[in-house]
């Protein structure tokens, strides 16, 4: 600290104490920059009425356009500038308001007043990490999974990914890594996508990429909503306590939800039926008030434990697995309001691994500390200069005052002759604030460093093969039958055939050798008979399995938050609908009635009832179950419909649970498929049928169909 002038001292008592804030305060905050058009005159942008906002002014109705038009010239020359540059990375995303709740024992680990406040707002965005703005949202890739806490002592950003681990391990590879993942340069395809030479040219150079690489290639890589999705802080940072003890840890959320992930092909699909499928479901959930939810969990590591691991903490290409340090849940994160605007919130919102609050430290993990450069960076070009902080959304609820003055975008007015400290003319203001346990000033932890200069890796991050491996271990057969099926798809669009038998023969056997022959069946290379990697680096040892790895082991197990589709022509059973609808509500699903067309149907019973959807509106990939409604005419009208039996055989080949309420003998001939198939329930009455569908459809998907679902020509 620097030494202190009188003044502050002296008027210390008219400093500001932190807020109160709650879940709303943020809320309250944008509502000074809320724009509301109501009852509103058109006006230029200087206050200027506009009485005809459809013409130029010209000399002649037929003659040429005046340069003396400054309400046209005004009007075009903003649309002109409309664009800003899109994110190098995470370019396409979704966002939503929200808060967060700390347990009563997070304030154990940490000072920082997000654990002991009650609460705290948010905003999240969620992220593909390599498509442009306007790409597809169901892409394989990572997705990011970005917090901001407005708390009462600063802004603190926990900008996270929905795996745990990373392709680099120092920063100063990560231009080389996005050059390689990001559409090639010389033709900028394939846009969205790993599946191109350059990626898995630079992956196959780089085998500390391998473990990140897997995750990549399972079907964590199209999460089925975001509210299904697991985020991780990947690095080990330090939470720091009121005593000024430091502790490692890792950051995860869990979502309350359970996983789900999307089916590749089903994934595929969504591209074209659907491309904003994640966003859009986000945004109606939150409208009809289905909030999405997380825990927020830490592994906590003591400090003196630190080498106590098989691995480097602080190593990014490594998690720590859950059965040796416990996920402990420290509070909730609820998101339930969407934003007004998009571009000021969404886009506009600035994250950065470096904005962090007293009681949250770094660690020096080489790929966080090159983060803590490389955000302000890109936000000072992308968002047009250093005052990107006064923009609404990354506004600060805390009150703050400093001396940086002026540059581009200015908002603030600021007061006073002294921009500088220590000043006496402004009686010292604004004053440094030592460091304490509540209200206190930044302190970073106190660690010794006492080295020599180098460039190197160190020997304890070698080892690229071993939690690669613990990752295969732990994977179900299906997760690992969608694993090889992903790596065949990905280097099948590899035009070199050296860069595949790179995969294949020097990099796939060191996971294991059932992958490296599973998908070296399918590209005609054969596999070494000993994996090829040093000892060290192949972590022999690892045979070990951890549970938590597997999509599997969080499934939701009810049938909350799921969409259901009831298929229904004219004809249908209306008390047959009705009782789907009932009892699928009941248990916290959206029931969908999806008609051939959008004309309202006709009961057999003559009432109408609305669809929300058609066959090939909302396809069966929007869809997580069908149910067919009886109805004897509605059941031979949808099996004379090439739609309904698509509809229905895409649904089978997902793996989707099935319901039909009639004998529909045809019906299932048609579709190609039985009675007795597996999950796939027929009965006379909704009644029979609903349990043992809503069972299924609590596992999220019928596992076991896996093995005749490619038989579908769906
Ligand atoms: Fe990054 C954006 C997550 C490594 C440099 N990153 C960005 C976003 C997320 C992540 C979620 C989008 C934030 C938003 O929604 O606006 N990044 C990660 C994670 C990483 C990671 C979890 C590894 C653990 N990133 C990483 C490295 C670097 C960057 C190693 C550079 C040294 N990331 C950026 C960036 C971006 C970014 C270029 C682009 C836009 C932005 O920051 O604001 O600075």
């Amino acid at each position: 600290m620097s030494s202190r002038n009188p003044y502050t001292e002296s008027n210390r008592s008219a400093a500001t104490d932190n807020p109160e804030l709650d879940a709303n305060s943020k809320n309250a905050d944008l509502e000074r920059d809320r724009h509301y058009n109501d009852g509103a005159d058109l006006r230029t942008n200087q206050g200027v009425r506009i009485a005809d906002n459809h013409n130029q002014l010209k000399a002649g109705e037929r003659g040429p356009s005046l340069m003396e038009d400054f309400i046209f010239r005004e009007k075009m020359n903003h649309f002109d500038n409309e664009r800003i540059p899109e994110r190098i990375v995470h370019a396409r995303g979704a966002g939503a308001h929200g808060h967060f709740q700390p347990y009563d024992n997070a304030a154990r680990y940490s000072k920082a007043a997000v654990f002991s406040d009650p609460s705290t707002p948010v905003f999240t965005r969620f992220s593909t990490v390599q498509g442009s703005r306007g790409s597809n949202d169901t892409v394989r890739d990572v997705r990011g999974f970005a917090t901001k806490f407005y708390s009462s002592e600063g802004i603190w950003d926990l900008v996270g990914n929905n795996m745990p681990v990373f392709f680099i391990q120092d920063a100063m590879k990560f231009p080389d890594f996005v050059h390689a993942v990001k559409p090639e340069p010389h033709n900028e395809v394939p846009q969205g996508q790993s599946a191109h030479d350059t990626f898995w040219d630079f992956v196959s150079l780089m085998p500390e990429s391998a473990h990140m690489v897997l995750w990549t290639m399972s079907d964590r890589a199209f999460p089925r909503h975001y509210r299904f999705m697991e985020g991780f802080g990947v690095h080990t940072f330090r939470l720091v306590d009121a005593e000024g003890t430091a502790r490692f840890v890792k950051f995860h959320w869990k979502p309350l939800a359970g996983t789900c992930s999307l089916i590749w092909d089903e994934a595929q699909k969504l591209w074209g039926r659907d491309p904003d499928f994640n966003r859009r479901e986000m945004w109606n959930d939150i409208e009809n008030g289905d909030a999405l939810e997380w825990e927020l969990g830490i592994q906590v590591v003591e400090e003196e434990d630190e080498m106590n691991f098989d691995f480097d903490l602080l190593d990014p290409t490594k998690l720590i697995p859950e059965e040796e340090v416990p996920v402990e849940p420290i509070g909730k994160l609820t998101l339930d309001r969407n934003p007004d605007n998009y571009f000021a919130e969404t886009e506009q919102v600035a994250f950065s691994p470096g904005h962090i609050v007293p009681g949250i430290d770094f660690t020096n993990d080489p790929l966080l500390q090159g983060r803590l450069f490389s955000y302000l960076d890109t936000q000072m070009m992308r968002l047009g200069g250093p005052n990107f902080h006064e923009f609404p959304i990354n506004r600060s609820v805390c009150p703050f005052a400093n001396n940086q003055r002026d540059g581009q975008h200015r908002h603030t007015v600021n007061t006073g002759q002294a921009a500088y400290e220590p000043n006496s003319i402004d009686d010292g203001w604004p004053a440094e604030t030592a460091p304490g346990p509540r209200a206190g000033g930044f302190e970073s932890v106190n660690e010794k460093i006492d080295a020599r200069k180098i460039r190197a890796r160190s020997d304890s991050f070698g080892d690229h093969y071993s939690q690669a491996r613990l990752f295969w271990n732990s994977q179900t057969d299906v997760e690992k039958e969608h694993i090889v099926a992903a790596y065949t798809f990905e280097l099948s669009k590899v035009a070199r055939p050296y860069i595949r038998e790179r995969v294949i023969q020097s990099i796939l056997p060191n996971i294991s050798m059932d992958l490296a022959r599973g998908v070296g069946e399918q590209h005609g290379v054969s596999v070494p008979d000993v994996p090829p990697a040093e000892a060290g680096e192949y972590g022999e040892g690892c045979t070990e399995v951890s549970e938590a790895l597997s999509l599997l082991a969080r499934l939701p197990g009810d049938i909350e938050h799921r969409k259901v589709a009831i298929l229904a022509a004219d004809g249908v059973d209306a008390g047959e609908v009705q009782d789907i609808k009932q009892r699928l509500t009941e248990g916290g699903a959206t029931p969908l009635v999806i008609a051939p067309t959008m004309a309202p149907v006709t009961a057999a019973n003559g009432e109408t009832i609305e669809s929300d959807g058609m066959l090939n509106g909302l396809p069966s990939v929007t869809v997580d179950g069908v149910i067919v409604a009886g109805g004897q005419t509605s059941v031979d009208r949808l099996t004379q419909s090439g739609l309904a039996i698509y509809y229905l055989q895409e649904a089978f080949k997902h793996l989707k649970p099935i319901a039909i309420i009639s004998e529909a003998e045809e019906l299932l001939a048609r579709a190609s498929f039985f009675r007795m198939a597996r999950g796939v329930f027929t009965g006379d009455t909704v009644a029979e049928v609903f349990d043992d569908f809503a069972a299924v459809l609590g596992e999220h998907r019928v596992w076991a169909r896996n093995c005749v679902a490619n038989d579908m020509p769906a």
